[in-house]
């Protein structure tokens, strides 16, 4: 297995000095703070779901029972442990306890199958894996077993059903030890990009740099011991976790309510069972959730805010939330290496409406610059570049994206193409980097297009996205293949079996003979994917 050394996250002296002397870093690590909350109020309910409802005190002891479990089991701090888990509790006393083990979470999707978790198990070189016995009707037994023919022998833990593995249940039945606080500066976990052109990267985030954004975001979301947070999106997101997510809400002491999926039905139920506050959506579930409730037999007057991120939000379709759902809009553009922007509650409704809001920190810098790297003029769109107290300076183990990622000056590229109004908020206004979002799910392009390619009869392939009224954006496949051409059907089966997370699957595919060439010969993949689009706004041409 690839060795690839300890998770490291340093910013240059004169920074740390910064961000400490401004009191945005302090001593508090992530289990620490959980660990404060549970003695302050030990019986007040961290986590409820439709199976029950877990006090502070009780997910406490879970997690360090967890640790005893992990440690007993060999695992050393240091470690890395790849976690897939969907919206259940155990997804805390996994994370916490692990943490508390001294190891390093890699928050993997439950999405994501066998070619990604074999990514995230090699790149972070992880000693374990938690999962699940099944979610959303697939089962990750059958994944773990995939990953272990390829990685070797691994140890797996598994909530529910162990079959062959390790127990979770019995980790979580254990003694309860407590161990050493972790440094407040060390890595705290792997989190995964969204916005990068190959295979997802990996992002080292520390305790003290995500414990500020937790703090920030409570305080600008106005949360308090009675919010009540739903996590309805998958809670290893960078999203629902932390702004303010379910970890911001254990941070101001209040609840986190549970629901396996999106769906109306599903988050309309918790929405009414647990009197959620506040939660965070996706553009196309914002769009769902507001063509449903007018109609709803579920109580959702509990609700004050709906946050909607990870995509852009038409104007059109955030203007309907608001009367729709009787809540405040407030839109989140944020990203895993960091920078999160939100619009303020107390905004005017054209700010919600039409913006995606400003930074946390005063100390976060942006830019905004042409092709060339120079400042675009005050108002005119360019790609957001940033550097701040939260912000990323470096992924795990990837010099390669280092050097391209991040300026001489640390500032971190976004790939985004935004612009400012004059009152200081961002609007997203497309992207420069190859990821397609197809409504908030990252699609990094290369590495469909290299399956693509690794199909006998596709000589060449390129993703390109298409507009969708309710995605965003959906993916389409354009394919030079053998005569005879592989059906669609065909084509989609051989990415299924790559093992590959079912968003990555191209919505759609366009068989073409050739692709449009330059005058000087072969054109760079970019280009072809720009001329591509231009040629494909017709959707006719599909073959479904
Ligand atoms: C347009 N594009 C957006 C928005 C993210 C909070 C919220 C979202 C994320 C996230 C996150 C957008 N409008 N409102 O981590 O803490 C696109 C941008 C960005 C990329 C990051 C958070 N909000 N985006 O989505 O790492 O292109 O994080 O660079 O998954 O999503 O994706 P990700």
């Amino acid at each position: 297995m690839r060795r690839t050394g300890a998770p490291r996250q340093i910013w240059p002296d004169e920074f740390a000095r910064r961000y400490l002397d401004a009191g945005h870093w302090t001593d508090e690590t992530l289990p620490g703070f959980f660990r404060a909350r549970a003695e302050a109020h030990p019986d007040r309910i961290a986590v409820a779901t439709a199976e029950g409802r877990h006090s502070y005190a009780e997910i406490d002891a879970r997690s360090d029972a967890v640790a005893a479990g992990l440690r007993a089991a060999g695992l050393e701090p240091g470690d890395r442990i790849v976690l897939q888990l969907p919206n259940i509790a155990e997804f805390f006393t996994a994370m916490f306890g692990a943490m508390r083990a001294g190891l390093i979470p890699v928050y993997a999707l439950p999405a994501h199958r066998r070619s990604e978790i074999v990514h995230f198990v090699q790149g972070s070189d992880a000693r374990a894996f938690i999962t699940c016995d099944r979610a959303v009707g697939y089962d990750h037994r059958v994944l773990a077993r995939e990953v272990r023919a390829e990685v070797g022998d691994l140890p797996v833990f598994v909530v529910g059903e162990a079959e062959e593995f390790g127990s979770f249940a019995a980790l979580e039945a254990g003694e309860p030890e407590r161990f050493d606080d972790p440094d407040p500066a060390s890595v705290a976990f792997l989190q995964l990009s969204g916005g990068s052109t190959g295979l997802s990267k990996l992002i080292p985030r520390t305790h003290r740099d995500y414990v500020y954004t937790l703090r920030e975001s409570a305080r600008i979301c106005e949360l308090s011991a009675d919010s009540v947070y739903l996590g309805t999106l998958p809670i290893a997101h960078n999203f629902p976790m932390s702004s303010p997510g379910t970890l911001g809400t254990f941070y101001a002491g209040g609840t986190v309510s549970l629901a396996l999926s999106p769906s109306p039905d599903a988050a309309f139920a918790a929405i009414e069972r647990d009197r959620v506050t506040i939660t965070g959506v996706v553009p196309p579930i914002a769009i769902l959730w507001s063509r449903a409730a007018p109609t709803t037999r579920f109580d959702l007057s509990s609700l004050e805010v709906l946050q909607v991120g990870g995509a852009r939000f038409a104007p059109e379709a955030a203007r309907q939330v608001e009367p729709a759902l009787g809540v405040t809009l407030q839109q989140v553009y944020g990203m895993a290496e960091g920078l999160v922007n939100y619009t303020r509650l107390d905004d005017p409704e054209e700010v919600r409406v039409n913006t995606q809001g400003r930074p946390i920190s005063a100390d976060d810098e942006l830019r905004i610059v042409d092709l060339r790297g120079e400042p675009v003029a005050d108002g005119e769109a360019g790609e957001l570049l940033t550097r701040g107290p939260y912000t990323i300076r470096r992924y795990h183990a990837d010099a390669d994206t280092n050097a391209r990622a991040f300026t001489a000056e640390g500032f971190y590229r976004t790939g985004d193409l935004v612009s400012r109004t004059p009152e200081g908020n961002l609007v997203v206004r497309g992207r420069v980097s190859d990821v397609i979002n197809r409504g908030g799910e990252k699609i990094p392009v290369e590495e469909v297009e290299n399956h693509l390619i690794g199909h006998a009869q596709v000589v060449d392939a390129v993703l390109v996205p298409i507009p969708d009224p309710l995605l965003g954006e959906r993916s389409c496949a354009v394919v030079i293949a053998d005569d005879p051409a592989p059906a669609a059907r065909e084509l989609r089966a051989w990415i299924r079996e790559r093992g590959v997370a079912g968003f990555k699957v191209p919505d759609q595919f366009v068989f073409v003979d050739a692709f449009p060439s330059t005058g000087v010969g072969k054109i760079d993949r970019r280009d072809l994917r720009a001329a591509l689009k231009r040629t494909l706004h017709d959707p006719e041409s599909s073959d479904e």
